[in-house]
């Protein structure tokens, strides 16, 4: 009885070990695409965005032109598995939209209207949306927005791509400043080149975002939009990310050698599919906890945080402080110390990813 006693109560503490150890990190890849419209379902090219989106298999999805509701619905039928999680912008009717489809539970949502010159608001705003991407972790752990500005030329349109990327910019300028760890990537379809008004105003400082450099591996060409070969398509990542995203590219079905398009796409999908070409990332989301500041070491400064919120067992620790409790169990103790002294390998030294196991 006594030894059954024991293995029972090990095998719960080697529970609560595996409950307590901290979450370290996911690679997420995200694919922006302005797909044009989801087409009807069975039609060419509904068949070459669905051969395309099983061929790259992202985590999180940023769609513009997300019209066409039959189609619509077919995809995320077929996709429900893989993005249970969906957020659709306005307008709800057959206009051009965003979307957001993801993998990970989104904590929380919204869209972002735009005065229009012409009276009231575009009817088509940029929307986000926080993706708990480490549900062991407290709180999201992404921000991702996507973004379609208007289109055109006249007087109208100009004012309006640059009120959009106006809003834009000050709400993620908003978003920053109330959670300075927070991280941004904002992508989209903004009908505009590098060097435009829109895309400067994205870049102003206190926005802390810069534009990733995409471009096709198979011709290093950086145009998103075909037949035209305009690069109107961009990416950007607020400062939080730096250095965390990964293999950046746009991918081109056409470019591809003979034979290596990625199964199950065909050589023509892309085309196919849109007048434009999809944006595709992978963002690596640190987590290791004992780095406070996530800027990838744990030094002096993570000390700081953490010691103005140590208190003791028990005490659940609220606001800022949450982040400091390294183990999860609410507090922030000695039991949280410990972790911390385990991680620290001093300032700009990488931290061992493994020190809290
Ligand atoms: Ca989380
Ligand atoms: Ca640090
Ligand atoms: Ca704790």
């Amino acid at each position: 009885m006594k030894s059954r006693l024991v293995r029972t109560l090990l095998a719960g503490l080697a529970c609560l070990c595996a409950f307590l150890a901290p979450v370290r990190g996911e690679s997420v890849l995200v694919l922006d695409w302005n797909i044009l419209t989801y087409n009807n379902p069975g039609s060419p090219e509904y068949e070459a965005l669905v051969r395309i989106v099983q061929a790259l298999n992202p985590k999180v999805i940023l769609f513009q032109e997300a019209n066409n509701a039959s189609g619509r619905a077919a995809f995320m039928a077929t996709f429900s598995t893989q993005y249970p999680y969906s957020f659709l912008g306005a307008p709800y009717s057959e206009n051009p939209r965003n979307q957001i489809l993801s993998a990970y539970p989104i904590t929380l949502n919204g869209q972002i209207f735009t005065a229009d010159p012409w009276g009231g608001s575009f009817e088509r705003p940029t929307i986000w949306a926080d993706l708990d991407v480490l549900p062991a972790r407290p709180g999201p752990e992404l921000r991702v927005y996507s973004a379609h500005y208007k289109s055109g030329t006249d007087s109208r349109d100009n004012t309006l791509r640059l009120n959009q990327a106006t809003d834009d910019a000050n709400h993620i300028t908003a978003f920053l400043t109330a959670n300075p760890e927070g991280r941004v990537y904002y992508a989209g379809d903004l009908n505009c080149e590098v060097g435009s008004a829109p895309i400067t105003t994205l870049l102003q400082a206190q926005t802390t975002l810069t534009r990733q450099v995409m471009l096709d591996p198979n011709n290093g060409s950086p145009m998103t939009r075909w037949p035209s070969g305009r690069t109107i398509d961009h990416a950007f990542y607020s400062a939080t990310l730096a250095g965390k995203l990964l293999n950046p590219f746009i991918f081109h079905t056409n470019t591809f050698p003979p034979g290596t398009v990625p199964p199950p796409a065909l050589a023509n999908d892309s085309h196919t599919a849109s007048d434009h070409l999809a944006l595709l990332v992978t963002i690596d989301i640190y987590s290791l906890p004992a780095d406070l500041n996530q800027d990838g070491d744990v030094d002096d400064l993570d000390y700081e945080s953490f010691a103005s919120c140590m208190t003791a067992p028990g005490v659940t620790a609220t606001g800022g402080c949450v982040k400091a409790d390294l183990d999860y169990d609410t507090d922030v103790d000695q039991a949280d110390f410990g972790l911390l002294q385990r991680c620290f390998s001093g300032r700009n030294i990488p931290a061992d990813p493994a020190c809290a196991q």
